[in-house]
């Protein structure tokens, strides 16, 4: 999109273009506020990304009620359970059986494929390669943001900002230290990811735990396959080759599983470090974070992106209130909203990773406990009845 297509004044201004700048605009539109998306970096650039593969269920419906589920509903596959490997046991958790539902698995980056087309398609200005974006006066009535495209200055002047701009954005800078509240863990080691175009392992899921560490077989259709290997936080994708990956990911899983492990050359390759971290508020005067702006959760628990999706919905309704009701009870009540759900997901995805993750500076009594832990849940339909609930995804 050329700026020069871009309005000058909009009811909301969304920065950041990934899933949630996206549904976000794509939603208000829905409800007949106009907004314009700035990102940062080309659409080659965000759709080369790869990230999270799974859906809970209120994502689904979300996409679905955002006219972008076609593609979701013909190529993804819908998966009533999830393996967990340890020692040599492969227990299967039943999510059908235990909570009536299932998860979707269909790649973010289908997802934004499929945002960028309904965005497109509607006409919503997405500006990309939207340069130094500043958001302005966002505690005062009469926000305004500021960027740069094929080098000249822009201006929109807007009701409301959202940033939708990720973990490492402008907008979460714009809170004043004096008002923000940052939760962080940080875990000592991260994730190296493996795509390749092999048939998976397993037709479900399978989270592996290990003494040699953590791993994860995962899928994005029938000869695409997604597989992760716990590394050190200091390791650089380079020193991982591809047969140091394959011979790492067997030796950490149970023997029948590794016997049907098919190998073969990754197409992409990247190391994902591993945190929690949680700002308080997710408003700020006319300012609103919404997705990895506001949160990031380690991978393991699969919420970050349909966290972002929640905030959005959440989000959506209220904007659409403020512009077209002239009433801010919803964005009053917005952050409390969205923060009540972040941190029960931030609590399973820690809980996840603490379980299910080697830490080489802890004394075996910490592996003990652990597999104390696998033990327990292999034996108790309330534990794995616990588990899916939050896997499935909690209510939206
Ligand atoms: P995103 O980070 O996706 O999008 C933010 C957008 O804002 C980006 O396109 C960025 O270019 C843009 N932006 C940043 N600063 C800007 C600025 N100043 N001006 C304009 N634009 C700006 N989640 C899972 O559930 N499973 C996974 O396996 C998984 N793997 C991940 C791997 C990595 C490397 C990362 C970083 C995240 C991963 N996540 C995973 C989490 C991920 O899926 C996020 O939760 C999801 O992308 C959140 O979406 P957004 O909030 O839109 O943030
Ligand atoms: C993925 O398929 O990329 C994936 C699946 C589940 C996770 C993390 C990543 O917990």
């Amino acid at each position: 999109m050329s700026a020069v297509d871009v309005p000058t004044r909009v009811p909301v201004v969304v920065i950041g273009g990934g899933p949630a700048g996206l549904l976000l605009a794509r939603l208000l539109a829905l409800g007949g506020v106009d907004a314009v998306v700035l990102e940062r970096r080309s659409r080659a650039h965000v759709m080369s990304r790869i990230r999270a593969g799974v859906l809970e269920r209120g994502t689904v419906e979300t996409l679905v009620e955002a006219g972008v589920g076609d593609r979701m509903d013909h190529d993804g596959t819908v998966h009533d359970g999830v393996g967990l490997a340890f020692g040599d046991r492969h227990l299967r958790i039943d999510f059908a059986g235990l909570t009536g539902r299932g998860v979707m698995v269909y790649g973010q980056t289908e997802v934004q494929k499929d945002l960028f087309a309904a965005v497109d398609a509607a006409g919503i200005p997405v500006v990309d390669c939207a340069d130094d974006v500043r958001p302005h006066d966002v505690d005062s009535d009469t926000p305004y943001v500021t960027y740069v495209h094929e080098g000249r200055q822009h201006r929109i002047d807007c009701d409301w900002v959202a940033g939708c701009d990720g973990s490492h954005g402008v907008s979460r800078t714009c809170i004043p230290p004096t008002v923000l509240r940052t939760y962080e863990r940080l875990y000592p080691f991260g994730w190296v990811g493996v795509l390749s175009e092999t048939p998976p392992v397993d037709a479900e899921l399978i989270y592996a735990h290990h003494e040699r560490g953590f791993a994860l077989c995962s899928m994005r259709h029938s000869m695409l396959s997604r597989y992760y290997v716990q590394c050190s936080v200091d390791d650089r994708v380079e020193e991982w080759s591809d047969d140091r990956f394959w011979d790492e990911l067997s030796a950490r899983l149970p023997g029948e599983v590794a016997a049907r492990l098919v190998t073969g050359p990754s197409i992409e390759k990247s190391i994902t470090p591993l945190r929690s971290f949680v700002a308080e508020p997710l408003r700020y005067g006319r300012l609103l974070l919404a997705g990895d702006a506001g949160h990031v959760v380690p991978p393991t628990g699969a919420k970050g992106l349909n966290l972002a999706v929640s905030d959005v919905r959440y989000l959506a309704a209220a904007l659409i209130d403020a512009v077209r009701h002239r009433t801010t009870t919803g964005i009053d009540g917005y952050s409390d909203r969205a923060l009540a759900r972040v941190w029960k997901c931030v609590r399973f995805s820690w809980w996840l990773t603490t379980l299910m993750h080697r830490f080489a500076d802890r004394a075996d009594f910490d592996l003990r406990v652990q597999e104390a832990e696998l033990d327990y849940l292999a034996g108790s339909e309330a534990a794995q009845r616990s588990f899916a609930e939050n896997y499935v995804g909690l209510p939206f």
